[in-house]
């Protein structure tokens, strides 16, 4: 029997079908945690699109899909527009997010 103790964030699983041919696959994050998923908690998508192993740019927040009690099941949208390997990582968020300003140059 496993035991897990819940000391920190939710854990969060991205599930997509791999290899596939559809460019739009359906994908899927369940957020699980001992004490429940807060129903304010949101999903965001990153997608390595040049797959550098690094997520930047408009590779963050590729996608916000809807989470109900947990569970998000989606298409990929924007489709992929070509083959290839694409890594992906759900990010999830209990709370209204703050944006650290960008730092401005002289
Ligand atoms: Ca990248």
């Amino acid at each position: 029997m496993l035991v897990s103790v819940d000391l920190t964030a939710p854990v969060v699983t991205l599930t997509a079908p791999s290899p596939t041919v559809d460019p739009t696959p359906q994908l899927r994050v369940v957020a699980t945690d001992l004490v429940g998923v807060p129903s304010t908690a949101t999903v965001t998508l990153d997608v390595d699109l040049n797959n550098d192993g690094s997520f930047t740019g408009g590779e963050l927040g590729y996608q916000r899909p809807t989470m109900q009690n947990g569970v998000a099941v989606f298409a990929l949208s924007p489709a992929l527009l070509a083959a290839g390997t694409y890594p992906m990582r759900a990010r999830l968020t209990t709370r209204p997010a703050t944006r650290a300003p960008a730092p401005s140059s002289p």
